[in-house]
């Protein structure tokens, strides 16, 4: 395969972007190589710039759980696009998309949409601040919930590619109310409340975790998130920006019985466009501006566009549920392949299915939280990386990603990219 094109846009790109790339783990630094500039997408597969093709299983790190093109949604753009890019006014797209939403996730009467994912979270903490009128919260050690300066601490996907857990630039004075537990570690979660000199206003987790490889929690730990959380006024909050929509139709909701106080959202429920939305019941949300003091605001929050590739992909989901049995069952099928391939070789691999998302470490130890996930070897999975993707396989490039399937991939795709996992498996 060759890369040509991609490498002299990469270094093109590299002149004029810090990296050659807008989101640091684009840049292949943990796998080795060079990004392929990606020319298209359909269905199920990426053509790059030198004319390669790859079944992808990035999915734009998520949304396209349709694939690439798909019709319905294309034609929701389109006809969006005809009647006007941005108004910064309120539509009744944005009306329609928060209602199919909240009606699918127990406790969430409301919810306001931005962006992205980052500033779902962000505005969530402010809200759960605002609320309880206190200022610590809890993440977890490899949860990642964007790059707010709140939560830059420990967080996993690319700041742990890059080994650099937190990051300079954020205060001291403002990551000092963050406290960190362990994943799935409920006395941790004890300890910080004991710790807590300003009292806590949330503790924030992914319930599927997906940016430290996939992690999901303990169905016993959610109950007892809950229970601290009860007994303390402390809110429980859910990101499912990654799991959202792509667990389940409702995200963990469809898996656990645990209910969160808030829930935040990002680029599933756009359907590919850049969305967020962070929900919660009516009266947390009505502490929010202009019901309450606390201040958000965006002049692309709730976008037409967006909102209606949003709807386009949400209705589709609503309207086929048996989907995500299909997907689950093509996801299990992909990683059992890997399990066989992995065995054959020699090779030690754990591998995890939550609905349309897998992930799979090289390591002979159940992973349960980051410090299990950072006993991955990182050395095999970048060599089985490169192997993959000279074969046409395109594979998150760091081994603290997730893996998504699309309804576009068939049986028939998936065994063919079996069949390749057991020659490079043998071959690395
Ligand atoms: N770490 C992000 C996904 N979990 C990467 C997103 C991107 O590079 O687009």
């Amino acid at each position: 395969m060759s890369y040509d094109n991609s490498i002299k846009a990469f270094e093109e790109a590299y002149r004029v972007i810090p990296g050659g790339v807008d989101s640091p783990v684009r840049a292949f630094s943990s796998v080795g190589g060079t990004p392929p500039f990606i020319e298209r997408g359909e269905g199920a597969y990426l053509f790059d710039i030198d004319g390669n093709r790859y079944i992808d299983f990035v999915q734009s790190w998520g949304p396209l759980i349709f694939g690439h093109r798909d019709s319905d949604i294309e034609s929701a753009v389109i006809d969006a696009v005809q009647r006007g890019l941005s108004f910064g006014a309120p539509t009744t797209l944005e009306t329609d998309l928060a209602s199919s939403i909240v009606s699918l996730f127990d406790g969430i009467d409301k919810l306001r949409f931005v962006s992205s994912g980052t500033e779902a979270v962000m505005s969530a903490l402010r809200l759960a601040r605002g609320y309880t009128g206190r200022d610590d919260i809890v993440k977890f050690t490899g949860c990642y919930h964007g790059h707010s300066d709140s939560l830059l601490v420990q967080a996993g996907s690319g700041a742990v590619t890059f080994g650099n857990p937190s990051s300079p630039g954020v205060p001291a004075d403002l990551t000092k109310h963050t406290l960190l537990a362990q994943y799935n570690n409920i006395e941790s979660v004890r300890k910080c409340f004991e710790d807590s000199v300003d009292g806590i206003a949330c503790i924030i987790i992914e319930p599927i975790a997906g940016n430290m490889g996939l992690v999901p929690a303990d169905e016993k730990f959610l109950r007892e998130l809950r229970e601290i959380c009860d007994e303390h006024g402390t809110l429980l909050i859910f990101d499912e920006v990654m799991s959202g929509f792509r667990a389940s139709l409702r995200g963990s909701q469809g898996i656990v019985d645990t209910k969160p106080d808030m829930v935040t959202l990002g680029k599933v429920i756009g359907g590919g466009m850049p969305v967020g939305a962070f929900g919660a019941r009516a009266e947390i949300m009505s502490h929010l501006s202009p019901e309450g003091p606390v201040y958000q605001a965006g002049t692309l929050s709730g976008n037409p566009v967006a909102m209606a590739a949003g709807m386009a992909s949400l209705q589709k989901l609503i309207d086929t549920p048996s989907i995500y049995d299909e997907l689950e069952a093509k996801a299990t099928r992909l990683m059992s392949g890997f399990e066989s391939a992995a065995n054959e070789a020699g090779i030690a691999l754990t591998t995890t299915v939550r609905g349309s998302m897998f992930g799979f470490f090289f390591s002979d130890k159940e992973v349960g939280n980051f410090e299990d996930a950072l006993q991955n070897d990182s050395d095999r999975f970048a060599s089985f990386h490169r192997g993959m993707l000279d074969s046409g396989v395109y594979l998150a490039c760091s081994a603290y990603e997730t893996g998504f399937i699309s309804t576009a991939m068939s049986d028939e795709m998936i065994d063919e990219v079996i069949s390749i996992t057991q020659r490079v498996m043998r071959e690395i």
